[in-house]
């Protein structure tokens, strides 16, 4: 028998750098806490990066009652990101990696009184992962830390946080049979292990052979075997595993069980507004159902590994996953083995979850480093290492656009994805299906995702003339439809995840109309508010019951004498009603929208079947300023979208492409960039040596590339006049 102890209350914590023996001296006069704990609750979330990193301490008394047992051990599943374990001032270990379990073993060390002292550090390092990312680096004991008693004779607890027992099913589907595997780890003679009511006694490893099998089948029918092994000593240990095949064709793209199988869902970061990410079991519990509701059957749980809990609410709900280390945006000559022992912990801990089907090896790892021979070498270790520990999982990284995509980093793992924001960042939104349909010709023999894509969105904010950079509810939703269509045309698209299911803390943001959000979630940092595109893809994807959104609530006042009503669903048909009148009926699939004059106030109603969604908008004479973001903008766009423009000249609505491949209007612009060049030569230098951003460069309208460069209007309507003077 094994005996857990959770240690949540009873912590004093320092903020405080200090060396062991002064924390604990201390420590009667720290902060009393409970665990889960990040100290970046509060800092981490308000913007302006200044939130507090350094090491500090977590102090806690073990009782007697909590040191019985033959041999005892401190588990820690997640300190963030660098963690030193002190026993009755005794450095008994350290480990490095905020996002996965480790155990130290206190027998041996203990006394009469034991007093545990804990350093947590999230200052920069130049080898521990992530250092450098679009996301907060809480600090902290932010998930459970427990006592694990054990008898003499017991599983292995130690290396890389191993769960000692390790389930591998492989599935004959013609034959409905899975041969399962199971393989512990312990230091007795010999071991119980029971699958599916057989128990067999053997020394190390069994195989079962299960007829009939039950299959995981994701969201429909998401079964679980359970596999117990247990020693003599009575020590147990148990774990769930599924019987499922997944497969990926570059044509067809994802297979579950043999039949097709389109991975479309969306990604989630760990935290919450108020929390930091120290979550409870009922904020996973909350996160999964939204995910559910959603439809999604996919995650892309970035950029770390998550909680155990997490993985298992996965499983439960047949959500397909892809699991990652923190190798992101910038790759560290001293951070090679940091990246193998994220990898061998995150393999090693969560390898029995039937959820997982790809490892992540990095993120975006070429938008700060060179693809360089010490850059693929790192990849090609990782890679490796996932192979030998897993033969049955794909290995697949995500790629940030600029990445060549005749890159040799993209021949290293199984399967590719990119991260593309064209239509937000830069960039038409058509380019994405441009950019899916050239690399797919080009490899057709391999296997192409969409790892990232998505618009930032503050529902405060809305137009009746979205744009790029307004921030704006109505640009996300057209986002979204843009990027649904384009996918639903691309079967052989293996996978795909909006960025980001939730808003999330990114301290060093300040934009939007808030600060330290990333806002491209579907739903609000806090849970609270799911914006139009999150029904979206409810319309696309949840098939469970007929359902009706309406668009635009939150967009009250309009100034138009016409308005446009748009309205999801994943229903055929839908009703719209305008003052208790039937105004239209529309066929269609997913979205359907209305002309609907304005001439007050309307209470607008849409309708499938039995079910309805209405709300209430009203025609103002002058603009409501508080929908606005950027008012300074927001006039340059009202300018350019105007009609004085002559389509037979040239203008700033075309292309960068389009302009240079005329010589008059060329050289204009070649002149007009070289003179920015010089006043800026770091971005200009990047440009030039990078053919594919000048590609895609190519590919953007002028006024975009513009903006983006943060021209005034002036010399934007300036430049315009000057490109009507060239005729076509
Ligand atoms: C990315 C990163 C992600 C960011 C996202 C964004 O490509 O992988 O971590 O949060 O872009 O919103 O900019």
């Amino acid at each position: 028998m094994r005996k857990i102890t959770t240690l949540s209350e009873g912590w004093k914590f320092l903020k405080a750098d200090v060396p062991a023996e002064t924390a604990v001296n201390w420590a009667e006069r720290g902060e009393t806490v409970s665990l889960p704990h990040t100290w970046n609750a509060v800092d981490g979330q308000d913007g302006g990066n200044d939130y507090h990193r350094g090491t500090c301490w977590y102090v806690r008394e073990l009782t007697a009652e909590e040191t019985v047992g033959e041999r005892l051990f401190l588990e820690v599943n997640g300190a963030a990101h660098t963690c030193e374990v002190w026993l009755n001032g005794e450095r008994l270990a350290r480990h490095e990696g905020g996002y996965s379990t480790f155990r130290v073993e206190l027998s041996g060390k203990l006394a009469e009184k034991n007093t545990l002292a804990v350093s947590v550090s999230n200052e920069d390092s130049d080898h521990v992962y992530p250092q450098k990312a679009d996301f907060t680096f809480y600090g902290g004991l932010y998930r459970a830390v427990n006592l694990i008693a054990v008898p003499e004779e017991h599983f292995e607890l130690l290396k890389d946080g191993t769960p000692g027992i390790k389930v591998t099913p492989v599935v004959d589907l013609e034959k409905k049979c899975a041969t399962v595997t199971v393989e512990t780890w312990h230091n007795g003679k010999s071991v119980e292990i029971t699958v599916n009511g057989e128990t067999r006694t053997v020394e190390r490893c069994a195989e079962f052979i299960i007829e009939n099998v039950h299959l995981w089948d994701g969201v429909d029918d998401p079964y679980l075997y359970t596999a117990t092994a247990k020693l003599a000593s009575e020590d147990e240990v148990s774990t769930r595993f599924g019987c499922r095949v997944f497969a990926c064709d570059p044509e067809k793209g994802f297979f579950l069980n043999g039949r097709s199988y389109p991975l479309r869902g969306v990604s989630r970061h760990q935290d919450r507004k108020g929390k930091g990410n120290a979550l409870s079991y009922e904020d996973h519990k909350a996160d999964m159902a939204i995910i559910r509701e959603l439809g999604a059957n996919t995650l892309r749980l970035a950029h770390y590994q998550h909680a155990q809990e997490f993985y298992d609410l996965c499983d439960e709900n047949g959500i397909v996953v892809w699991a990652e280390i923190p190798y992101i945006t910038m790759h560290m000559t001293n951070g090679r083995e940091n990246t193998l022992s994220q990898m061998r912990e995150l393999i090693t801990q969560c390898y029995n979850h039937p959820c997982i089907a790809v490892w992540g090896l990095s993120n975006e790892i070429t938008a700060a480093s060179a693809v360089n021979e010490e850059l693929l070498e790192n990849h090609r270790a990782l890679n490796a290492l996932c192979h030998r520990m897993d033969p049955t999982r794909l290995t697949t990284m995500a790629n940030v656009f600029m990445l060549e995509i005749e890159s040799p980093i993209l021949a290293i793992p199984d399967i590719n994805s990119y991260n593309l924001y064209f239509g937000w960042y830069l960039g038409e939104l058509e380019q994405t299906d441009e950019f899916f349909d050239e690399y797919h010709a080009k490899y057709p023999e391999r296997v192409i995702g969409f790892s990232e894509y998505g618009a930032d969105a503050n529902p405060a904010f809305h137009s009746s003339h979205p744009e790029k950079g307004d921030y704006t509810e109505e640009y996300q939703a057209l986002y979204h439809e843009h990027m649904l269509r384009m996918i639903e045309a691309r079967p052989y698209l293996w996978a795909t995840h909006v960025w980001n299911l939730f808003d999330f803390a990114a301290d060093g943001r300040d934009e939007g109309g808030k600060h330290g959000e990333n806002q491209k979630g579907l739903v609000t940092f806090d849970r609270s508010l799911r914006k139009d595109a999150f029904y979206l893809y409810k319309a696309a994807w949840n098939k469970t019951e007929p359902f009706v959104h309406l668009c635009g609530k939150r967009y009250e006042n309009r100034c138009e004498a016409e308005t446009e009503i748009k309205v999801y669903s994943n229903q055929n048909e839908v009703r719209l009603y305008v003052d208790g009148t039937l105004y239209g009926t529309q066929s269609g699939k997913t979205v359907f929208r209305f002309r609907v004059p304005l001439l007050g106030e309307h209470l607008i109603r849409a309708e499938v079947g039995e079910r309805s969604d209405s709300m209430c908008i009203r025609r103002v004479s002058e603009p409501d300023e508080s929908y606005i973001f950027n008012k300074a903008a927001s006039s340059v766009t009202n300018w350019f979208d105007a009609d004085e423009i002559d389509p037979n000249c040239f203008s700033i609505n075309d292309t960068l492409g389009e302009i240079r491949a005329n010589a008059q209007a060329g050289a204009m612009i070649d002149a007009m960039m070289a003179k920015g060049a010089s006043e800026r030569g770091d971005v200009a230098n990047a440009v030039k040596d990078n053919p594919a951003l000048q590609r895609m460069m190519g590919r953007m309208k002028l006024i975009s590339l513009l903006k983006q460069g943060g021209a005034d209007e002036e010399s934007i309507k300036q430049l315009n006049r000057i490109l009507q003077g060239i005729r076509k």
